[in-house]
């Protein structure tokens, strides 16, 4: 491959150097693998192919020719509908059920029943404790807890038929779901009935089929995301704002290296602990290592990150080049975004891939079941894993990239809220005042389709030098720590006003808040200024843009961040073209239903240009009239 290739794949400089390894070795990545599905199914790349029953597969002309309905008389709208349903089906599940292991860990942990675990932050416990209505009088943190997780956990089925934390939302957002008839009655009912509706013969009208998706991802967003987050807090510790290290370059060449990837942070907290374990430390001594170096990719490194200042390796598009470096001696995966490719590209090298979830296991990898009542135990087990096989790395296929880049992450909505002295009010006033204008939340994945890290880059860096202060979540904020804009000197790269803020408070102009189910986090910012402010989350100049998504997961996080009244830009063309009537929806029409649409523009400038529009005529809206700060001649 020509360096001018590499180039045109990825702004990761990291990554640059070990494609060109991957190259030299012929050794495929998913750049590869996407360039030999070129073309890709027109049909599937509109959403109008159907294989939901045996009467099919069927798909539709898209240009008005015959046929123009499946077998069962499913029309375009309708075939849509149901695919982006179910997609979004598919990523409040997957969120969802990371939220109910969570709650489950708790539960465990509070009856005694775990080794490794404790309940960290005993404030936020009774916080959140008190607002499920959990009396605290005289009760042990324990007690508490498990009381706690149970009315959590009778949150997944149908035994309240509401969500607490969706009362967090300020009245309007409140009646207006009740209005439209989209509250979430529970994480779980809401996607098994997407699946129910999306069956052959349920629902034909296509506007209440992506209503009902509305709903579900409501539950992803306020139910199962917001639990994970906030459970997660409870058992390891709210996040506080951190330094640490990203990019390729945080592998050592002189240590045992382990990457923790995926998403739960259960497994890898014990990882994390068991790799600072003397006994593991003195193991990787003899076999001529100087000790363990832990790093993480995905979400998984951003839980760790913001609770414990563990370096990152990369994001999703940086999974298989970690591999290549040839200096990871064990993989160590919990569940989601995790290629199958790994397996194979783990068995050039040494590294050993090591499934720990009975979810996501993969053919040729090793299986080590996680269990919580021995998880500490577990944990060292596959420290030692990684620690024996060192010696059996080849130096002579090592290539480790050099200058990793510094990061600040951290940035709980709690550490926020304490940076700026206890209440939302500074950050109000500072957009009253029209210091910063307005706050973008730039999320989600990388997708090879797209130059890798470069339309996150792209679009922050256009944002803060407009004044409008940027959080992020999952790779998105990966790619700019890697870019450097997750640390407080980035302050000099923006507007006026954001500079002056930033700089006051010792903040990045680009806030790490964490990982996918941490947009939770996000919302509860929204809100909270909502309220502050005693408007709708829809009236704020606030946007949400997902540039290079690639996930269901994406599309559920898409849909709550639109149905709480925010509008979002996708950098990726959705599913969804060969229904004129769903995009209109999607695009306008549900302005009228919940305040806010989506758009799409992959150029990242113009996605910019987009957000930044909608921020100053929402401004406009509040009656804030002050113009940006001019910069100093
Ligand atoms: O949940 S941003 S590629 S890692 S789906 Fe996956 Fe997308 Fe990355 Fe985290 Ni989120």
């Amino acid at each position: 491959m020509m360096k001018e290739e590499i180039f045109e794949k990825t702004i990761d400089t990291t990554a640059q150097q070990i494609l060109e390894k991957a190259a030299e070795e012929h050794i495929d990545t998913a750049w590869d693998r996407l360039e030999s599905q070129e073309p890709q199914c027109g049909y599937g790349l509109l959403g109008i192919c159907c294989r939901n029953c045996a009467m099919g597969p069927c798909r539709i002309d898209p240009f008005g020719n015959e046929p123009t309905r499946g077998v069962c008389g499913a029309d375009s709208d309708i075939i849509v509908a149901r695919n982006l349903a179910r997609m979004i089906a598919a990523g409040a599940a997957a969120h969802s059920d990371h939220g109910r292991d969570i709650v489950e860990v708790l539960h465990l942990t509070a009856e005694g029943k775990t080794l490794g675990y404790q309940i960290t932050d005993e404030e936020k416990l009774k916080r959140i404790a008190q607002e499920y209505g959990v009396v605290l009088d005289g009760r042990a943190k324990e007690d508490i807890a498990k009381e706690l997780a149970e009315k959590a956990m009778d949150e997944f089925g149908m035994m309240k038929n509401t969500i607490q934390f969706a009362e967090r939302v300020p009245d309007k957002r409140k009646d207006l779901w009740k209005n439209v008839g989209i509250w979430p009655r529970s994480i779980d009912r809401e996607i098994v009935e997407i699946m129910h509706r999306t069956h052959i013969g349920v629902g034909a009208d296509y506007a209440n089929i992506l209503l009902h998706g509305l709903r579900a991802s409501l539950s992803d967003g306020w139910g199962g995301s917001m639990v994970a987050t906030e459970f997660s807090d409870i058992l390891f510790g709210t996040p506080e704002p951190k330094e640490s290290l990203v990019n390729l370059g945080v592998l050592k060449e002189d240590m045992v290296n382990i990457i923790v990837h995926g998403h739960n942070p259960v497994l890898s907290e014990m990882v994390v602990d068991a790799c600072r374990d003397s006994e593991m430390i003195e193991l990787a001594k003899q076999k001529g290592a100087n000790g363990i170096n832990i790093a993480g990719i995905c979400c998984t490194a951003n839980e760790l990150l913001m609770r414990k200042g563990i370096p990152i390796a990369g994001n999703f598009l940086v999974q298989e080049l970690a591999l290549i470096t040839g200096a990871i001696e064990a993989m160590v995966i919990d569940y989601q975004c995790l290629m199958p490719a790994l397996s194979s590209t783990a068995s050039c090298y040494h590294t050993k891939l090591i499934t720990t979830s009975p979810k996501a296991k993969m053919q040729g990898a090793m299986h080590m079941e996680f269990e919580p009542e021995r998880a500490y135990e577990i944990g060292k087990n596959i420290v030692k894993e990684a620690v024996e096989n060192f010696e059996n790395r080849n130096p002579d296929r090592v290539n480790i990239p050099k200058n990793p880049v510094k990061l600040m992450g951290g940035f709980s909505t709690e550490a926020i809220i304490k940076a700026l002295g206890g209440t939302v009010e500074p950050l109000i006033d500072a957009i009253k005042e029209g210091k910063i204008r307005g706050i973008a939340a730039l999320v989600g994945c990388n997708n090879p389709k797209i130059k890798h890290d470069y339309n996150h880059v792209t679009l922050a860096k256009k944002l803060i030098e407009n004044d409008i202060l940027v959080v992020e979540t999952g790779c998105s904020a990966i790619a700019c720590g890697k870019a450097g804009l997750l640390v407080p000197e980035a302050a000099d790269q923006a507007g006026e006003g954001l500079k002056e803020i930033a700089k006051a408070l010792g903040i990045p102009p680009v806030l790490h808040m964490g990982s996918c189910v941490d947009c939770s986090r996000i919302l509860n910012v929204a809100a909270a200024i909502a309220k502050a402010l005693n408007v709708d989350i829809s009236d704020l100049p606030v946007a949400g843009a997902a540039p290079e998504w690639m996930s269901e997961k994406a599309v559920s996080i898409g849909s709550y961040v639109v149905a709480s009244g925010i509008y979002t830009v996708l950098g990726a063309i959705p599913p969804v073209l060969g229904s004129k009537n769903v995009t209109s929806l999607l695009t306008q029409g549900l302005n009228d239903v919940v305040g806010a649409t989506f758009a799409v523009e992959p150029d990242p400038e113009k996605e910019a240009d987009l957000i930044i529009n909608h921020i100053e005529e929402k401004r406009k809206a509040l009656g804030l009239t002050q113009p940006p700060i001019a910069a100093p001649i």
